[in-house]
């Protein structure tokens, strides 16, 4: 069975605006390394022309008609006649108003649809879209880059299926949006490793558990800057082994966004793409279906390495560490030209007793409130 692979070529042109660290084009970038990898041949490819013609109806599931309809019908030309909804919705710097944000919005959830549908359908174990993982997108307001919550509509999805959902987030940024999508829920799952403290959204720390029937069923670990393979790898495996124990997951979505690497423009973790990837391994390890997505990450030239390697670790095969050098980018991979870059010599500003202490943590209370 053949790993469902989303990429359209229409994504990577979608600009959110000058000097906007959100780069739609990073997805192109990673397409152009899988194809010159020669990894195509081991996807099965679909592309925009597959998006559902209820597209439309499924982002209803979770936003509101006023919403979707303002995302719909508003472009910079006539912006001005809805300044109230363009506040009301929280659109502005983080989230602008940019040519063609509603097809850009169907275009990327539909990947994780699609991916969703495909493995509720058993036609896929495992199914790709780095073009999505907006893991911020509320009901009714967009925030921090994200207008649609393909995290969310894509676990409603496999719901029709399965029972249980496990949501598992490795962007540096707090996964609020699903976690409040799904807080008083135990059907899905959220697990959130994050920045916390002074650093976007402000939200997950550990006492956030979930609320009624949901509570234990939202797990969030806080970290401080500085995270390199060693310390995410320590708190990653036994969270994630003891969720499997006690939740036992029908399916798994990681949205794997990229902004934890080292060297990143938005983030201040030291994560190597062989750590990062190393969560991926790990997620395929337990043999449940996988939706896996994208999310943040600023820095070019590591993305678009770290999803081409994440994309092989997925279809079981380990990509060469030299580029391909007829690549169409190459001149974005220099000095070194090579799949994983090394990390910078930042500290550390997590130490061993806290990883420690938080994993006990978090490991006490999953034991203690899910079965
Ligand atoms: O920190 C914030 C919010 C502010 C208000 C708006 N200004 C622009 C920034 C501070 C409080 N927003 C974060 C949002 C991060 C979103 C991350 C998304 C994901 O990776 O988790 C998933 C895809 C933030 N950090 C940095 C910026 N905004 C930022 C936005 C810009 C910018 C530079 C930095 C927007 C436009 C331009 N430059 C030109
Ligand atoms: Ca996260
Ligand atoms: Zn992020």
């Amino acid at each position: 069975m053949k790993v469902l692979y989303y990429f359209d070529d229409q994504i990577g042109n979608f600009i959110y605006g000058l000097g906007h660290p959100m780069k739609p084009h990073r997805v192109k970038m990673c397409h152009s390394l899988l194809q010159n990898y020669g990894m195509l041949d081991q996807l099965e490819v679909i592309d925009g022309t597959a998006v559902p013609v209820t597209i439309e109806e499924d982002l209803s599931y979770f936003h509101t008609e006023d919403y979707i309809d303002f995302l719909k019908t508003v472009t910079p030309d006539n912006l001005n006649d809805y300044l109230d909804l363009f506040i009301g919705f929280n659109m502005g710097e983080d989230c602008p108003i940019f040519e063609g944000l509603w097809d850009f919005c169907k275009l990327t959830t539909s990947g994780s649809i699609i991916g969703a549908n495909a493995i509720n359908e058993g036609r896929n174990h495992i199914a790709v879209n780095w073009s999505g993982g907006f893991h911020h997108a509320k009901q009714q307001e967009a925030s921090g880059f994200c207008y649609i919550n393909d995290c969310v509509l894509s676990s409603l999805e496999l719901l029709k299926n399965h029972y249980r959902v496990l949501y598992i987030d490795i962007d540096i940024h707090h996964g609020d949006g699903v976690e409040e999508a799904f807080y008083t829920t135990n059907r899905v799952m959220t697990c959130s490793f994050h920045k916390f403290g002074n650093y976007f959204p402000d939200t997950g720390n550990f006492n956030d558990t979930g609320h009624g029937i949901g509570d234990g069923y939202s797990v969030n670990v806080p970290l401080s800057e500085g995270m390199d393979d060693d310390s995410y790898i320590m708190i990653f495996k036994p969270v994630i082994a003891t969720i499997m124990e006690t939740y036992d997951p029908e399916v798994i979505i990681l949205q794997s966004g990229a902004d934890s690497l080292s060297g990143d423009r938005l983030g201040c973790f030291n994560l190597s793409i062989k750590g990062h990837g190393a969560c991926v391994e790990y997620v395929k390890s337990f043999g449940k279906p996988v939706l896996l997505i994208g999310g943040g990450g600023y820095t070019l030239r590591n993305v678009s390495r770290c999803w081409a390697y994440e994309t092989g670790i997925v279809c079981g095969r380990e990509l060469d560490f030299k580029l391909p050098d007829w690549d169409e980018y190459l001149g974005y991979y220099g000095p070194d030209f090579s799949l994983i870059p090394s990390i910078s010599n930042m500290e550390n500003q997590n130490s061993k007793e806290y990883l420690r202490h938080s994993a006990e943590r978090v490991v006490t209370m999953l034991k203690e409130k899910v079965s």
